[in-house]
């Protein structure tokens, strides 16, 4: 490309027309004006559908440098995905202090006020491949790579307070038990097999967490409706050099929100990109997902009289023992340009700590300091990770590491030592740069695990005491599913007996769910289980907002549908913060009773009411009434009424609510009013499920 080209291409591009080479020039022209295609050596292309043939139906030649350079990069474009955490969707945006934490911490981001740091989150699923579904029941991950003055720093959470574990020396043990079997490759993305509950059976740590994970945490509506925790302790040192504990929380903006299990399965099947595709079109519409940070803020002396360990990660922090102070918050508004360039490139590390923040001695926060650096130099393929774009920290950076694969820079002059008397400009070390909290540790040396980590039932029981009783027989529901699909009986037994620790009730449902004809012994406990008083903030159900912010509502139509009805229910929609879609038998445009024309979104088929929180069934009675035939119409209406959700209808659209065949009476909950629909719609009908 010519310098003049390249700069009428600067002068005009779009981000979407503009790719930068690797030396930095511009290789694609904006709107309309093609850049020139090239080889890699910036050789132009004239041929780019042809290989090199001896001749028109002879053999390729060896010769085809252009084919082959081609195919070797094609060969090797695939990187190794994460071992946990493959699948992910991440999204740039900016943190914006509102509280300075000055007398807790130096960290310039949680001290200087009104200041928005950038940054880029990348919330994942744990157990499936990198190509696995969107809704499994899973833990998700809540990354975020903080962009700050003082170099990166990484809060790599979950959305869930607490972990399997309590020493990182399990962790392999634990993903292979969770993750595919390896003889038959099977199952992706879940836990309800074998290897997991077999595993789960013989770690009477892990309780607490599979409260937590056969809770509805682990299905949630959207990725912007999920809490995040950064789980361990961690340090705030301030400018004397005192240190006090943080538990870091996300808070959603939205609210807390959840699908029903049947709900999750099918959505897996009707849109397996589900949740990526929530949160492109909520950024890609201006609908930012925002979450406030909250800190829990404790000293050593406190923390020595909670009843139990906070450096324990099966453990967490009751709200109603340290409360949450909202420090600030996170908008998410920009969807990466290039996924694999951004999304699947950034490499987090819990060790990317700035001045001001610490580690705790939590055994498993110690042993993930040394796995995510390592790791992301067999995943990236090189010590030069920290060059690519996504991973560089935006403030200045200088060091002596030198050379490797795929090194970017070209640093200058001969000193590549420090220090040294050849250089007046090389790097040097500094007092304000990162200084580890001055700490007597003293003990005796060995493999062990502290008595104060031996209560394993405490907070699992009040976990599921502190559930609404539409949470906790869910909780109910997931076990018998999940251990359903264990072979082998005595694992099932085992964590029923785990359960009798826990809740005697909920052990006899699932025993009962399981078919086992006796309740198996409690599993033998080291201590005896606290009775801890409820937490109502651990509930879901408790914690949604009133709101349709954020939600979907889908209007199933057909030709001749009532005009007024369906824009009295967008206006209102709208109004409230919702999306609406239009689903009708036909995509393309309906013609509604005034004659006009009404875009379609979804094809009733494609357009299961899974995608929605709330539907409206607007339809004239004939269309009603070949709907009625209709399977994909029968389930729009079966599937929402069994997902709990608020169906209105008109004259037409109740018809089908009176389906033969189906078995439930819906007539009770249809909403006449548009009013009450929207006001509906910002819950799920509980009741339903009994
Ligand atoms: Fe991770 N974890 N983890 N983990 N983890 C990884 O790093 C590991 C743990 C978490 O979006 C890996 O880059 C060990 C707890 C998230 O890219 C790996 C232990 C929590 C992500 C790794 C844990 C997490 C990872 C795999 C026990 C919540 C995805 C790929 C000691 C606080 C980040 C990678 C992203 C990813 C190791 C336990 C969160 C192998 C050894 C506890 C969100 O390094």
């Amino acid at each position: 490309m010519s310098n003049d080209q390249a700069s009428k291409s600067k002068a005009s591009a779009t981000d979407q027309d503009v790719q930068l080479g690797t030396g930095g020039e511009l290789h694609q022209m904006a709107n309309g004006e093609h850049a020139l295609l090239t080889t890699n050596q910036g050789l132009p292309i004239s041929d780019n559908q042809n290989s090199l043939k001896a001749s028109p139906l002879g053999p390729t030649l060896l010769e085809d440098f252009i084919l082959r350079e081609k195919i070797t990069h094609f060969d090797h474009e695939r990187i190794p995905e994460r071992i946990v955490h493959a699948r992910g969707s991440g999204a740039h945006g900016y943190f914006e202090l509102t509280h300075s934490l000055e007398k807790y911490t130096t960290a310039k981001i949680l001290t200087e006020l009104g200041e928005k740091t950038p940054l880029f989150t990348r919330i994942s699923t744990v157990a499936g491949g990198s190509g696995s579904v969107d809704t499994p029941r899973d833990v998700r991950g809540f990354a975020t790579k903080f962009y700050t003055k003082e170099g990166n720093w990484d809060l790599v959470g979950n959305n869930v307070p607490v972990f399997f574990i309590q020493d990182a020396i399990k962790f392999p043990d634990l993903v292979h038990a969770i993750k595919m079997e390896p003889d038959r490759g099977f199952p992706q993305a879940a836990t309800a097999h074998d290897t997991f509950w077999d595993y789960i059976s013989l770690t009477p740590e892990s309780m607490h967490m599979i409260m937590w994970i056969m809770s509805d945490r682990t299905i949630p509506r959207s990725l912007r409706m999920i809490e995040g925790f950064g789980v361990h302790s961690f340090r705030l040192i301030n400018s004397q050099g005192e240190s006090t504990f943080v538990k870091f929380h996300w808070r959603p903006q939205l609210g807390l929100q959840s699908m029903v299990w049947d709900e999750a399965v099918k959505t897996a099947g009707a849109d397996p990109d589900f949740m990526r595709r929530d949160l492109f079109e909520a950024i890609e519409s201006g609908n930012f997902p925002a979450w406030d940070l909250a800190v829990q803020l404790f000293t050593e002396e406190e923390a020595a009289q909670f009843p139990f360990d906070h450096l324990d990660a099966t453990k967490l922090i009751p709200e109603e023992l340290v409360p949450l102070r909202v420090i600030g918050h996170m908008v998410l508004d920009r969807w990466p340009n290039n996924f694999f360039a951004e999304t699947e490139q950034v490499a987090f590390c819990p060790s990317h700590v700035v001045p001001g923040i610490d580690f705790s001695n939590d055994p498993l926060l110690q042993g993930r300091l040394f796995s995510y650096l390592d790791t992301q130099l067999s995943r990236l393929g090189s010590p030069n990770f920290n060059q690519i774009p996504i991973n560089a920290p935006k403030c200045p950076f200088a060091n002596h590491q030198r050379d490797g694969h795929m090194q970017m820079q070209q640093p200058v002059g001969r000193v590549a030592y420090e220090p040294n008397t050849l250089s007046n400009t090389s790097p040097r070390e500094t007092p304000q740069g990162f200084r580890t909290a001055a700490l007597d540790e003293n003990g005796v040396k060995g493999r062990v695990r502290p008595e104060s980590f031996a209560d394993h039932y405490s907070q699992a029981k009040q976990f599921f005491i502190s559930q609404h009783s539409h949470e906790q027989s869910h909780i109910a529901s997931a076990l018998i599913f999940e251990l359903s699909k264990v072979e082998h009986v005595y694992i099932r037994e085992a964590i029923v007996g785990h359960l009798r620790n826990i809740s005697e009730d909920l052990a006899s449902q699932v025993a009962n769910g399981l078919g086992l004809q006796q309740l198996p012994a409690p599993y033998p406990s080291a201590v005896r289980a606290q009775d801890l008083p409820p937490s109502p903030a651990l509930q879901i159900i408790g914690k949604m907002k009133n709101t349709l912010q954020g939600r979907a509502i889908g209007i199933l139509i057909a030709d001749g549908s009532d005009a007024h009805t369906i824009h009295a229910i967008k206006t209102v929609a709208k109004k409230s913060g919702a999306t609406v879609k239009i689903v009708a038998p036909k995509i393309g445009d309906a013609t509604l009773s005034d004659g006009a024309m009404l875009k379609v979104d979804g094809q009733l088929a494609g357009t299961p009411s899974m995608m929605f929180d709330a539907v409206a069934i607007v339809l004239t009675s004939d269309a009603a009434n070949a709907l009625l035939e209709d399977g994909a119409a029968r389930d729009f209406v079966n599937d929402a009424y069994r997902h709990l959700k608020a169906i209105a209808t008109d004259v037409g659209g109740e018809k089908l609510l009176n389906m033969p065949n189906i078995s439930f009476n819906v007539n009770g909950d249809a909403l006449s009013t548009v009013d009450a629909f929207i006001d509906a719609a910002k819950t799920r009908f509980w009741d339903r499920e009994k």
